[in-house]
Formats: C-alpha cells, structure tokens, sequence
C-alpha cells in the first residue's frame, strides 16, 4: 500500500495525522536519534524531513541514518532537487503556488523528475501555500517569494481551489518553521468548507491544544518541528490531542 493511503487512514482512525518535522542541518545532529525513537514510541504517523538550506555535507548520511532507526514512513520535503535521494520511502512533490517564481514553481519539479523517477520514489502531489505567520520566513527569503496574507481567506481559498482543480493530493498551509502565527484556524475552516483537499497544517504550532483547534478547524495532518526540537516531552502530548478519535 503506498505512503500515502497509509496516510490517509489515519483521518478515518485516529481523526488526524501526526507528522513530524525534522530539519536534518548540523544543529540538530544530537538530537536526531532521540526525535526518531520518540517518534517510533508515540504513535507518529510520519517524519517529514526538510529545510531551506543545509550547512554542511553531511545531508544524505542524517537521511540514511533517520530511516535506518525509524518505523514510520520518512517523507522528504524538499528544499531543492539537491535533497532526492534513494532513502525516503516517498516525498512531496510540490509547488509553491503561494508565489509567483516559476523556479520553485515548477522548474525545480522538472529537474527534479527525472531522478526521481530513476529512484522510484512515491510522489504526493501537494500544493504548498506561504501564509503570512508574522515574522519574515526563510522560505520566503529563499525562494523570492510573498507569504499570502492572512486575513485575505479569499485569496487563500482561490489558491487552494486552484491546487483542487489541478489534481493536489494535499494543500500545505504553512506559516513557516518557528512562525509566531500560525495559520489562523478560520482560515483553515473556510479552506477546509470550501474545498476537497486534505489540509496539511505547520508553523508556529507550540501546544497540543493549537494542535487540537487547527485539528477542529479542518485539517487531516499537524507538523510539528521547532516544538518538538525544543521540548521531545511534548510528542506524547502532542499524539494525544490530535489523534482525538
Ligand atoms: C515548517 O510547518 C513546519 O515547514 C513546522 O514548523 O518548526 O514551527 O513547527 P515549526
């Protein structure tokens, strides 16, 4: 069964997907193993790894070691074509629809395809929206383009319909890693009323209960990162609110 209906049948069984965030940079190199065993120990239904940039060499021997520990399904979320490789077990294959630089909205796509069409890797189609989260981001800086603001849900909700229409098996709302907002949840709710998508929701997301609100409001799956980095306490927590079934 591929990565994704696995996905999927979290929100019929658990009511909501538990996805964590790992950025796989220097930094966190201590602490990997342990985000990985808390992962496996409380009922995590995914690891996402990802970041806007890298600050060593040392990139694919973390994502080799991250899959070699983990249980759960690893899904990489690229920064670049430069993060493919053949450890993930599938990955988002995303636009930044937020933006207008067609780089990263669909040239990166293309060069990365043909490799990963050579790895054999699980592609989800996502469309990946910016929301302003109230501090500048390093994807915006990275990519050259605008956050969507966040008190405009019909400009957000025209993009999301834009994502349906165009095939998206999930529509990221992010408000970037460490954002001091997160996507407002009746912004989730409109997007979540008006479209068909399964909403993936992070940035900024802190407690269990913005997690169990944003989980109301309408989305299937909840990224959690810099939370996690900070205290690996909160994982259990965190497993508990959204997987509120
Ligand atoms: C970033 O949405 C994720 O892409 C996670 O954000 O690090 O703020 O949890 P945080």
């Amino acid at each position: 069964m591929s990565v994704l209906s696995n996905l999927n049948k979290c929100i019929e069984n658990k009511g909501a997907g538990f996805i964590i965030l790992i950025d796989p940079d220097k930094k966190n190199d201590e602490k990997i193993d342990q985000i990985v065993e808390s992962a496996n120990d409380n009922d995590v239904d995914a690891i996402f790894v990802g970041g806007s940039i890298m600050m060593d060499r040392f990139y694919h021997k973390r994502i080799e070691r991250i899959k070699h520990i983990s249980d759960i399904p690893v899904i990489l979320f690229p920064g670049g074509v430069n993060q493919v490789n053949k450890y993930y077990d599938a990955m988002l294959f995303m636009s930044l629809m937020s933006g207008r630089n067609p780089h990263y909205l669909i040239g990166e796509q293309v060069i990365a395809a043909p490799i990963v069409n050579d790895f054999g890797l699980e592609t989800i189609p996502t469309g990946y929206l910016l929301i302003d989260g109230g501090s500048p981001t390093t994807v915006e800086f990275i990519s050259g383009t605008k956050p969507l603001p966040s008190n405009r849900p019909d400009i957000i909700i025209s993009h999301a319909l834009a994502a349906q229409f165009m095939g998206m098996q999930l529509l990221y709302l992010e408000a970037g890693s460490g954002a001091m907002n997160t996507v407002p949840v009746d912004v989730i709710s409109k997007v979540s009323n008006e479209t068909s998508l399964s909403l993936v929701v992070g940035g900024g997301i802190r407690t269990p209960k913005d997690a169990l609100e944003i989980v109301n409001a309408g989305a299937s799956f909840v990224v959690i990162g810099s939370a996690i980095e900070k205290s690996l306490d909160l994982i259990k927590d965190f497993s508990s609110a959204i997987h509120f079934k």
